[in-house]
């Protein structure tokens, strides 16, 4: 489906390099500081997700959804998005152009089945689709657990620098999403739209990032389509980040129960986190950590 050179002209985008101009695809590709970051994320999904796929694609949806914000809600209580952030605020703060980046207080865990029907992924997309972006917030998103070239993300070069107002969308209602479901508080839509012109998809290209990587991108970027056609789940997360000075109004997040962004400038705290993290396996100590995740918080 994808030519090599397309491949090799993402794995060129450098950590660090803008991501805004024309020219620059719209996205950049890089380490994270702490492996034991990933670890930790892997740990939780294969303590939710122990058993063989068939039994996860067998089961029930509602009961399958429940399953994945439940591993969720884990992720979100050890404040993973602003520790991930906070692990390369170095290329966050060049990227962002700020010194102080704020955290969207909720990230989603993408544990897609193979090939259902529905929406099990979400659509091509750009953020401001769904109300949650301005032109200047950033995605950060991450490989967890078997994403590989027939399950990764999809994006279109350059897609962010298109006017909002070219792009045309229709709206489908999706009755199997119920709002405040825990379907929707993992992010998929009750009301998904589908781009019916002023996007040239033929550029488009896969994420390439490994285990231990995230990719940056513009939240403008068209972005989305990860049909899972591999035979195992694909898990991955995500969250957005802005420079404070660009936020506007901090709403509610309902699926979180928090202010839509948190500050990540709080670095003693996040180190205090990274430390207990540090020491622990998940399975041992996993309710002392819990809660000490939570008071912080
Ligand atoms: O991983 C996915 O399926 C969707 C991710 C996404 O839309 C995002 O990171 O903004
Ligand atoms: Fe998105």
């Amino acid at each position: 489906m994808f030519n090599s050179r397309a491949m090799q002209q993402q794995l060129d985008v450098q950590p660090g390099s803008p991501i805004f101009e024309s020219g620059s695809s719209g996205i950049c590709v890089m380490r994270l500081g702490s492996p034991l970051l990933i670890e930790e994320m892997e740990s939780i999904v294969s303590f939710y997700f122990g058993r063989p796929t068939d039994y996860y694609v067998q089961m029930e949806t509602s009961k399958y959804t429940t399953l994945v914000a439940d591993a969720q809600d884990e992720l979100n209580k050890r404040a993973l998005a602003r520790r991930l952030a906070a692990d390369r605020h170095d290329v966050l703060r060049a990227i962002l152009g700020s010194e102080r980046i704020m955290v969207q207080s909720h990230l989603y865990l993408r544990a897609t089945r193979p090939m259902r029907s529905g929406q099990e992924s979400v659509g091509w997309h750009r953020e401001s689709f769904y109300g949650s972006s301005v032109e200047t917030a950033v995605n950060f998103w991450l490989p967890i657990i078997n994403v590989t070239i027939e399950n990764t993300l999809l994006y279109v070069p350059d897609s962010h620098l298109i006017p909002d107002e070219v792009i045309v969308t229709e709206n489908e209602e999706d009755p199997t999403v119920q709002r405040g479901s825990a379907a929707h508080r993992i992010g998929l839509l009750y009301s998904p739209k589908r781009i019916l012109s002023g996007v040239d998809f033929s550029t488009q290209r896969p994420f390439i990032a490994f285990p231990g990587e995230a990719a940056i991108f513009s939240g403008q970027l068209i972005h989305g389509a990860a049909v899972n056609r591999s035979d195992k789940i694909r898990f991955s997360a995500d969250f957005r980040l802005i420079a404070a000075e660009n936020l506007r109004t901090n709403k509610w997040h309902f699926a979180s129960g928090k202010e839509y962004s948190r500050s990540c400038e709080d670095l003693a705290q996040h180190f205090r986190l990274s430390f207990v993290s540090m020491n622990s396996g998940f399975a041992g100590k996993s309710r002392y950590i819990s809660r000490l995740v939570f008071l912080l918080d």
